[in-house]
């Protein structure tokens, strides 16, 4: 489209903020604990909605805590366009995963604002409340509400370990906004993010287009045996809660690899009670997170998880129970928001390649009711969800203008 402006971001002033988030839940190690709804991400969403009121924009937030920072177009009546991910981190993440997408958005919006340029549509900057599902689970949630796949009363009455309600904790960190959550339409939304994989690093490209997202099913599993004494309980006699869940954390590696090449599973938590090193444990607490881009194999995965608990409890004399408790189905992202991510990058002059997301976004639930899109920029070594999580100015800038072009094509008329 000719008539959009020949504009780019300020790689520095990106760079910058990123920098400048990081420092709020920084780690030793230089990544980022900011938990969902605790006194950091408070910090850090502050910080947010300081920039971008001092970028000129309205800021409205939810009734699920989620932000729209709202920079006004010639045309207020046509919809946004949106872009933006989420500010809560894993507990040992690092500094890009969900922030980048945040800060690109505000990028756009400082450059638009340098070049005293107008778009016809509003355009609009996001950050969604508990995308990580770390703290409060599952993931994705407050886009889930957006969406309608989950209810307001369902997501506020989500407890983290200690109990606390993950509404009760939007309220105390004065994030329980007053905008109803969903209802609103995007003309577009577009996410950009660090792939958190290997993939564009390995092919030597800066941009990866995104296709869509694979489906996640989420169980959590109790396996009950009998507490006895370590050292006078006879091996013949025991029901050893523990081994079978050791047991079962090979059957699930095993599963993913059963469903090969696409599959994968993780154990990423076990708790083990009484937790005392000379009483044999009696229930063992876990969760499992199963992904697959195919929903049938997805499906035949969870079988084959049930039919191993059956199996390996049956054989120790032990007995389980096995919750989903959450399925976000694979998803495919708007064909014309796909191309008009290609042709952004084809255009800026970014090698690019078209690529399945591994991980979960929370572009994946908006793509239910908006025409959605995603840019990928590399990680190092594609390792996310760790502290040592990296990336370059010089491939985050790219994105960057890559987001700016896609939104603009949508937000000019
Ligand atoms: O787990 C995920 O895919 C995302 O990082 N929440
Ligand atoms: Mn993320
Ligand atoms: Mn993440």
């Amino acid at each position: 489209m000719s008539n959009l402006p020949n504009i780019a971001i300020n790689k520095e002033r990106l760079w910058e903020s990123l920098m400048e988030m990081a420092k709020i839940g920084g780690t030793a190690k230089g990544g980022n604990c900011r938990l969902a709804l605790t006194d950091l991400d408070k910090q850090g969403r502050d910080l947010f909605v300081r920039w971008c009121t001092e970028a000129g924009c309205t800021v409205t937030v939810d009734r699920m805590g989620n932000i729209f920072a709202r920079r006004p177009g010639r045309k207020p009546e046509l919809d946004p366009v949106v872009t933006g991910s989420h500010l809560d981190t894993q507990p040992t993440g690092g500094k890009f995963d969900g922030v980048y997408g945040v800060l690109a958005g505000l990028e756009v919006i400082r450059t638009l604002n340098d070049h005293g340029f107008e778009t016809d549509a509003p355009v609009e900057v996001s950050v969604w409340t508990n995308e990580e599902g770390s703290r409060f689970a599952p993931a994705m949630t407050a886009s889930g509400v957006f969406a309608g796949v989950f209810t307001e009363d369902y997501a506020h009455a989500i407890p983290d370990q200690d109990g606390k309600k993950l509404g009760d904790e939007l309220k105390r960190i004065g994030y329980l906004g007053d905008q109803p959550c969903g209802g609103r339409k995007f003309r577009a939304f577009f996410e950009a993010h660090i792939e958190q994989g290997p993939i564009l690093e390995a092919e030597k490209r800066t941009i990866g287009v995104v296709k869509g997202a694979q489906g996640q099913r989420w169980f959590e599993v109790t396996i009950t045996g009998q507490e006895s004494h370590a050292g006078t309980t006879p091996m013949n006699r025991r029901r050893d809660a523990l081994l079978g869940a050791a047991r079962m954390v090979d059957r699930i590696n095993a599963i993913a690899l059963a469903h090969a090449p696409n599959a994968v599973s993780t154990v990423g938590v076990l708790r083990a009670m009484p937790g005392s090193r000379n009483t044999i444990p009696g229930s063992v607490f876990f969760t499992v997170d199963m992904r697959h881009p195919e929903d049938k194999a997805l499906s035949s995965m969870a079988a084959s998880l049930e039919a191993a608990l059956a199996t390996v409890c049956g054989e120790i004399g032990l007995k389980y129970e096995c919750k989903e408790i959450w399925y976000s189905r694979p998803v495919a992202f708007d064909k014309d928001c796909v191309e008009a991510v290609k042709r952004a990058a084809g255009e800026s002059g970014f090698e690019n390649m078209e690529i399945i997301s591994g991980a979960g976004h929370d572009a994946c639930y908006i793509s239910r009711v908006a025409p959605t899109g995603m840019i990928f920029v590399p990680c190092a070594d594609g390792i996310s969800h760790n502290e040592i999580e990296s990336a370059t100015p010089d491939d985050l800038a790219a994105g960057c203008n890559v987001l700016l072009r896609a939104m603009l094509e949508r937000a000019v008329l």
